[in-house]
């Protein structure tokens, strides 16, 4: 299947998507897609804007933020950002409340991510009133058991919000919610841990209450994901205290772009 505008879920994929909370699409991306959004990389994690958060000790970037800006940097993201899936799942018109590339550099400089639910930062701060979000997780690189993929517990958005997290203040992004431990270790025992792999091109599209984190990537190859991250239009953000690169407040409706303008990307 490919990440075009043409594409529509079946009935049966929309079905697994409410149970389980994420569908995995191997290789929806093809080889010159997936060039096209490696060698944007360079450009994109040079920068010295407040978009990039480095890990603590300066090394690497953990995360670009940037919703706006990685739309022009390569038409192959513009086009994966344009995704028929994503409106038939929300039954809306969709915008990018946020888009982030995690490098996930190897050798242990991709750090790890706690238990969190992403939809808890963009309540509690953002002002979005419902989880109409899905995260697209664009796999530019492979991402393997040995490259800390994303662990998500299966079926655990069906809790909704889960408001018992540990604070960690000193923290950056959604470490700093993480769930407490009692609960995912409750429907971990209930669910099981999945590990989101596939090769390059793999696209995911993950319910914003899925429980998920990952490990510190202590192999030696790099395992970047581009995220992005769509909101419903009828659920734009009502609180805009955050800067552009965490909320985008653009709300205008993503249109469709030709299927064409991924292979020209
Ligand atoms: O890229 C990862 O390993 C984790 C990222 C994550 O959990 C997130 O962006 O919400």
């Amino acid at each position: 299947m490919r990440y075009d505008v043409t594409v529509r879920l079946s009935e049966d994929q929309i079905r697994r998507y409410a149970e389980t909370g994420y569908l995995l699409f191997e290789g929806l991306l093809d080889t010159a897609e997936v060039e096209a959004l490696r060698a944007a990389l360079p450009e994109v994690m040079s920068r010295t804007g407040p978009e990039v958060i480095r890990e603590q000790d300066g090394a690497g970037a953990v995360g670009v933020r940037d919703a706006p800006l990685l739309r022009t940097v390569s038409p192959a993201v513009a086009a994966a950002a344009d995704a028929e899936p994503v409106r038939q799942l929300l039954t809306d018109e969709v915008y990018l409340h946020q888009s982030r590339l995690n490098p996930k550099e190897g050798f242990g400089s991709g750090a790890r991510w706690d238990w969190h639910q992403d939809y808890s930062a963009w309540q509690r701060v953002d002002g979005m009133e419902r989880p109409d979000c899905i995260m697209a997780s664009v796999f530019i690189d492979d991402c393997t058991v040995e490259r800390s993929p994303l662990l998500v517990i299966p079926r655990s958005h069906r809790h909704g919000f889960i408001d018992s997290i540990e604070l960690h203040r000193d923290a950056k992004g959604y470490s700093l919610y993480e769930l407490d431990r009692d609960t995912v270790a409750r429907l971990a025992d209930e669910n099981g841990i999945e590990p989101l792999i596939g090769g390059a091109g793999t696209v995911a599209l993950v319910d914003c209450n899925l429980i998920h984190g990952s490990a510190n990537n202590i192999s030696p190859w790099r395992r970047a994901i581009l995220y992005l991250i769509y909101n419903a239009c009828g659920n734009a953000c009502t609180n805009g205290d955050r800067p552009w690169f965490q909320n985008h407040r653009d709300f205008t409706p993503l249109q469709a772009i030709e299927d064409t303008a991924l292979a020209e990307g």
